[in-house]
């Protein structure tokens, strides 16, 4: 007869259940300021304690303390605040359109705008980001792109760039450093990472940034490219957003509950931070730190951005069936934009009636673009592209049977 226990299976609780308050301690929430900045040349080995604490620059007072302090010009902050503002105000008027049955499907990215947007602001232009469909703040922080386009896409109308051939909410823009999203999770990774070594290879300075969500992280690609990123000292930026769910599972399914995601970055010999990714201060800092590495052929950082996915995964789920409705109330990291209007209505560089004035100027420059891509049509009135570009630019020259196929759709 056995001495031993029958052995039984450890299955991660799930901590959010309607009902049932998360249990968010297992963060190990840093006072802000507390951590150490290492130079850029730091080798992997020495970022250890990095990718188990939590790098915060904001107190509890909102004030920038510490050395992640990036020291950076209230102007450019001011342009951090407003971005971040206008990305809850352009996923909030288009959740309401997909309501209306104008766009087929959206996803927000409410709770996470601090992550995108200072990231943005760590980029030169010429670098890729490798994103996927909750990073509309890359492009909304620096313009590059006419909110408008952006629109006409979310509507696949006949101004749609990408002719209905994407689902909404995955842009494609090249010429702003954004490449198309794919829909299937972590292909962003291995494909950052040989982006980044092409880079190398043609002796250029450009840098890329990867994107993937804590659940995503369970995917093999992302486990290859951190293998390829650390071989060949790839200039990539490896983002993990922790937002704590995939779609309805807690983050302890795809391995956070006794460990931290970034500490899969210094495990494969890359020099890895984490980072609270509702400090935009912090993440403008982490982000320079990561790009200065990776610019100056240092190579690869891995950054867990840890963050609340306030909204629903997409208009296609319902949060109210897995998680207690107070969950992000009771998220200990707060909400990034109030806490960085709170930390320049403290440096005396914004005001509350500035914020209000910048709330309905932004709410007016959203509402003006929707105004004027619905000009070009939305799903509901069927003003679609026509049914010949379904054929069109995939091959320079069309064969024979799609030349068939062409005639016979009577277009
Ligand atoms: C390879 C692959 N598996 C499964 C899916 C279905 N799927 C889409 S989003 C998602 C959850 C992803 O969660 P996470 O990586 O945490 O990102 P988040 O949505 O939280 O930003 C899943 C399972 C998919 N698109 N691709
Ligand atoms: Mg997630």
């Amino acid at each position: 007869m056995s001495q031993h226990d029958p052995l039984r299976l450890h299955v991660p609780e799930p901590t959010g259940r309607p009902g049932c308050q998360t249990d968010f301690s297992y963060l190990r929430v840093a006072r802000a300021g507390d951590v150490r900045r290492p130079p850029v040349d730091a080798a992997p080995v020495d970022t250890v304690d990095l990718a188990y604490t939590l790098i915060r620059v904001l107190d509890e007072e909102h004030r920038a303390v510490g050395p992640w302090n990036p020291q950076a010009d209230p102007q450019l902050l001011r342009r951090g605040l407003r971005a971040m503002m206008k990305t809850r105000i352009f996923d909030g008027r288009m959740l309401i359109a997909q309501r209306q049955k104008k766009i087929s499907f959206y996803m927000q990215c409410l709770g996470e705008e601090a992550i995108a947007t200072a990231h943005a602001l760590a980029l030169y232009h010429g670098d890729m980001c490798f994103p996927t469909y909750r990073q509309q703040g890359l492009l909304l922080a620096r313009d590059d792109v006419p909110m408008v386009e952006m629109m006409c896409q979310l509507m696949s109308n006949g101004r749609d760039p990408l002719k209905g051939r994407q689902l909404p909410v995955m842009y494609s823009y090249k010429r702003a450093g954004f490449f198309s999203i794919s829909g299937n999770l972590a292909t962003q990774f291995i494909q950052a990472v040989g982006w980044g070594m092409a880079s190398a290879i043609k002796g250029d300075s450009k840098i890329a940034s990867a994107w993937i969500g804590d659940g995503a992280t369970a995917e093999a690609d992302f486990h290859t490219a951190l293998t390829f990123a650390h071989v060949y000292r790839a200039p990539v930026i490896l983002n993990v957003v922790n937002n704590q769910w995939a779609i309805s599972t807690f983050q302890a399914i795809a391995g956070g509950e006794a460990t931290t995601f970034a500490a899969r970055g210094v495990g494969c010999g890359i020099a890895s931070l984490r980072v609270d990714g509702n400090d935009f201060l912090a993440v403008l800092a982490a982000s320079r730190w990561a790009a200065e590495r990776a610019r100056s052929n240092l190579g690869p950082t891995l950054i867990e951005w840890v963050t609340y996915r306030a909204g629903a995964h997409s208009t296609s789920d319902d949060p109210s069936k897995y998680r207690p409705a107070d969950d992000w109330q009771r998220f200990p990291l707060g909400d990034p934009i109030l806490r960085l209007k709170r930390h320049l209505i403290g440096l005396g560089a914004w005001s509350e009636q500035e914020h209000e004035q910048a709330q309905a100027e932004l709410e007016a420059e959203v509402a003006a673009a929707q105004k004027e891509a619905e000009r070009h049509g939305t799903l509901l009135d069927g003003h679609i592209p026509p049914l010949e570009s379904m054929f069109e630019d995939v091959y320079k020259e069309m064969p024979p049977h799609l030349h068939d196929q062409l005639q016979q759709a009577g277009a």
